[in-house]
């Protein structure tokens, strides 16, 4: 399937945000199940597209390629750490673009997008790899590198990350740019006023911006932006089950 990188950055006027699913321990069936609960809803109530997390949670690289297949969705993978290998190898595996971890500067943001690239706009590599084989959109379109703006070494540089050449734009962690700033809370005045400094920065420069909330609150707020992580497949459950299992009092 093509495209779907270029679905990410497509401009969506008046259509609001892409939302995404955040996935720490699902596997390709559940993805499928996903597709199906959606299928059966009103147009609009599944995921835009999924965010695969190599950072934290239960999954591994190896998970990523059978998780694409089973995708019909745009994929992002949150890497681990900047490791040029890591990002090149999920990027063969076929994933439409990359979100990575506390940049904190232009310099290692020019890493990604020299890691993400082949020549001559980087250094990465080419071989027999799953992207080569299905045509994964992020060959024909360019993958998505998208640095995480969340701490403050990481604001301070916002402007120069978001003027490397190739980065598509910014990728907010609220929950480490608050521990990083010393905040008690995500929705503390000083980690506002410093996630609305790098959502002005990115929009300024027509870059995209992008967040993940984790709760309802989060996700309000934060509606307008570009991608818009929603919450993760652990929430999703506990929701679900939690609503599953509130019904009627036992007789
Ligand atoms: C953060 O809020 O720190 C994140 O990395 C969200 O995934
Ligand atoms: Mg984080």
């Amino acid at each position: 399937m093509t495209g779907l990188a270029a679905r990410l950055r497509a401009p969506r006027p008046g259509r609001g945000c892409q939302r995404g699913l955040w996935l720490t321990f699902l596997g390709p069936y559940a993805l499928e199940v996903v597709a199906s609960a959606a299928s059966h809803e009103p147009a609009q109530v599944g995921p835009d597209w999924f965010g695969i997390d190599l950072q934290h949670g239960d999954l591994e690289p190896a998970d990523v390629a059978p998780l694409l297949r089973a995708s019909r969705l745009p994929v992002l993978v949150r890497l681990a750490s900047h490791d040029p290998a890591d990002l090149a190898r999920v990027l063969d595996s076929g994933a439409d673009g990359v979100i990575v971890p506390a940049v904190e500067s232009a310099a290692q943001a020019r890493g990604l997008v020299d890691a993400a690239y082949p020549p001559p706009r980087g250094h990465r590599s080419t071989g027999g790899s799953r992207a080569g084989l299905v045509g994964a959109a992020s060959l024909a379109d360019g993958p998505l590198v998208l640095p995480m703006v969340e701490t403050q070494a990481g604001l301070d540089a916002a402007a120069e990350i978001l003027d490397v050449d190739g980065v598509d734009g910014v990728f907010i962690g609220p929950y480490d740019l608050s521990l990083s700033l010393g905040e008690p809370s995500v929705t503390s005045p000083a980690v506002v006023a410093a996630i609305d400094a790098v959502l002005a920065a990115a929009r300024e420069r027509g870059r995209l911006t992008g967040l993940f909330a984790g709760n309802a609150e989060l996700a309000r707020r934060y509606r307008d932006v570009d991608l818009l992580g929603v919450d993760s497949d652990v929430s999703a459950l506990r929701v679900g089950i939690a609503q599953l299992f509130r019904g009627p009092e036992p007789d």
